[in-house]
């Protein structure tokens, strides 16, 4: 049986001040696998060889094979109960900051407005020669690797490892979490910076920090509150329901 804190039922209630940091775990309950755990890709996937940008330019076709298989399986996926009831929640407060690690778009299928995505976007492609994004949603990409009009290789236009992160979104996070009141970290490991530094920004600066996984991670012992359970059961609990 899920309870909450007086302080968070308030500025839950309140509505203002609020900030969102996902992460896969969000969308475990839509069916998009997460990265680490007994059932993460990083079980049994190389992760210097798929999110790195040597691991890239090593073997294009065998990273673009990965994106497309995920890109296949993220496409037929529904937002879930939480992705629901956090937009709902945004729609009543009227802004709903909402920072995310995903690269699924299922943040905004479900309707929220204000999405800040670290590690970009599945559905997008960038060219390696002139850097034009484009959206591209079509699975299965027909050759692989494709390549851009200009003859230049095309990637997944998402943030691996040892590169950095869009500045513009990082700075638009950061000012988030140091004017938050209530920074609620969902179905994240909170092992990968700088997204992982977030939470300390937001409690730095003052806000309620609560934690929403059903298991345990490195963030847990620093958090104000930490609701162990499954974001789909757990925000509708806390913030209500899609209408
Ligand atoms: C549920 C649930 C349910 C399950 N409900 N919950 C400082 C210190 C140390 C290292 C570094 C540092 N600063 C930078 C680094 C290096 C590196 C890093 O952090 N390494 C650490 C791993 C050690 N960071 C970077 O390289 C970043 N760039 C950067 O910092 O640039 C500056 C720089 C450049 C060069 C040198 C130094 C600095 C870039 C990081 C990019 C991460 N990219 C990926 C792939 C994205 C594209 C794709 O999806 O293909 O992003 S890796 C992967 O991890 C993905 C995720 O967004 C990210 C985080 O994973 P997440 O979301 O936390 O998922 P999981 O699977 O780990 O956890 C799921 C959680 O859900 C679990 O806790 C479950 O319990 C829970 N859960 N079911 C709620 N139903």
């Amino acid at each position: 049986m899920l309870t909450f804190s007086q302080r968070l039922k308030e500025l839950a209630e309140r509505g203002r001040g609020v900030v969102v940091l996902t992460g896969a775990g969000m969308s475990a309950e839509s069916g998009v696998p997460t990265f680490r755990g007994k059932d993460g890709f990083w079980e049994k996937e190389s992760v210097e060889d798929l999110a790195t940008p040597w691991g890239f330019a090593r073997d294009p076709a065998k990273v673009w094979r990965w994106y497309d298989e995920r890109r296949r399986q993220i496409a037929a996926c529904r937002p879930n109960a939480g992705h629901l009831s956090l937009a709902a929640y945004e729609a009543r407060c009227g802004d709903l900051p909402l920072v995310t690690q995903n690269i699924d778009g299922l943040h905004a299928a479900a309707g929220s407005r204000r999405v800040l995505e670290l590690h970009g976007n599945i559905f997008r492609v960038r060219c390696e020669r002139d850097g034009l994004v484009t959206e591209d949603r079509r699975t299965p990409l027909p050759v692989i690797p494709p390549a851009c009009s200009c003859g230049g290789l095309l990637r997944p236009d998402v943030v691996w490892f040892g590169e950095t992160l869009p500045a513009r979104v990082m700075e638009e996070a950061t000012a988030a979490a140091e004017s938050a009141d209530l920074f609620l970290v969902i179905g994240t490991s909170s092992v990968v910076y700088p997204a992982a530094g977030l939470p300390a920004v937001a409690g730095a600066a003052g806000a309620w920090v609560v934690e929403i996984n059903p298991e345990e991670t490195p963030l847990s012992d620093q958090v104000d509150e930490v609701l162990r359970g499954k974001a789909a059961e757990v925000l509708p609990a806390l913030l209500g329901g899609a209408p």
